[in-house]
């Protein structure tokens, strides 16, 4: 049951969206002293990584005049190692815990998965610096990464701007109503970069653009197909994706089980958790709240020292294979 005592609660006309249409965009939930933070810690992680390329000579000079929604992108233009490096899970920082804990979105997530609240592990940070070719992502469900046995659960997901994510910047496009039927199939694309939904499967549904402020984030489920598109722009659309489930769900936080939780058994095909790769945390619990991750130290340390379990390869190509070459890409 969701507490009374939430500070942020979304009215019924957005929870209805959320659940009719598989999005919702909540145009200001961060202020901007809260993102401030993350973005601070970006840039002196950002600053350190073009001066240790400055000093090894892969880098002629930092540009450190350029601002964050800039920076990027110039260096991108000699040097396409640094925004690789500043991808996904590469990046880990103690903001980045600060940002996954905040009380209004943990609120917004109970609503929705309830109130025995688990981080799921799947975080990414995203710089989509214009014309880098890895950054367009095509269509997918985020269950098409996830373990079968999750398909049917709500593995919630907050994408979250830096920037201003305009259409021409590339912002998230959605299929609403397309995450009621299922899971479509999916397989690698060209590149054996992404899992793709081929195109007849999406046929008959249709895609909108979700662009979101600075300050706002864009909730999905993870069987809402979604994907995004070039950055025409000069700007870096930077973004975060978090994502929330709950207890209840498969999950490798290690964490007393409650009756009714799912525990892992292979002879009933239940997996050690949704995305085994990664570690999961608890953020929020009423019945166990000792066992809530509390600092960022905590954070840190769990994503170091976790050992990567093996994913079920439903679409003939491993998704932790998928990992890897994403490493070295
Ligand atoms: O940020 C993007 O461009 C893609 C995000 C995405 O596909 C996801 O969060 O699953």
């Amino acid at each position: 049951m969701v507490s009374e005592t939430l500070q942020f609660r979304l009215d019924d006309r957005q929870v209805q969206q959320f659940q009719d249409e598989g999005y919702l965009i909540i145009e200001h939930l961060f202020t901007d002293a809260e993102l401030q933070l993350v973005i601070d810690e970006i840039s002196a992680e950002l600053d350190r990584r073009c001066r240790e390329a400055v000093a090894g000579g892969k880098l002629s000079r930092t540009y450190e005049e350029y601002d964050f929604e800039h920076r990027l992108a110039h260096v991108n233009r000699e040097n396409k190692e640094i925004p690789k490096s500043m991808w996904a899970t590469h990046v880990v920082l103690p903001s980045f815990f600060g940002l996954m804990t905040n009380s209004k979105l943990l609120d917004v997530a109970e609503q929705f998965c309830g109130p025995e609240l688990i981080a799921s592990s799947v975080y990414r940070l995203r710089p989509k610096v214009p014309s880098h070719s890895w950054s367009p992502v095509p269509w997918h469900q985020d269950s098409g990464y996830f373990e079968p046995y999750c398909d049917l659960g709500l593995i919630m997901t907050v994408w979250v701007p830096l920037v201003d994510a305009t259409e021409e910047r590339g912002c998230l496009w959605v299929m609403p109503h397309a995450h009621k039927g299922g899971l479509f199939s999916h397989k690698p694309d060209d590149a054996k970069f992404y899992l793709v939904i081929p195109d007849e499967e999406l046929a008959g549904h249709q895609a909108v653009p979700a662009p979101v402020p600075k300050g706002g984030v864009l909730l999905l489920t993870n069987r809402t197909p979604h994907a995004s598109f070039e950055n025409k722009t000069d700007i870096v659309r930077w973004s975060m994706d978090l994502r929330y489930q709950s207890a209840a769900l498969p999950t490798n936080a290690q964490i007393t089980r409650l009756p009714g939780e799912a525990r892992s058994a292979a002879s009933v095909g239940v997996p050690v958790a949704c995305n085994p790769p990664e570690p999961d945390f608890l953020v929020r619990s009423r019945v166990r709240p000792h066992e809530v991750m509390k600092t960022a130290e905590e954070f840190i340390a769990l994503r170091k020292n976790h050992v990567e379990q093996v994913a079920t390869d439903r679409w003939g190509y491993s998704v932790a294979n998928i990992d890897e070459l994403r490493k070295t890409e």
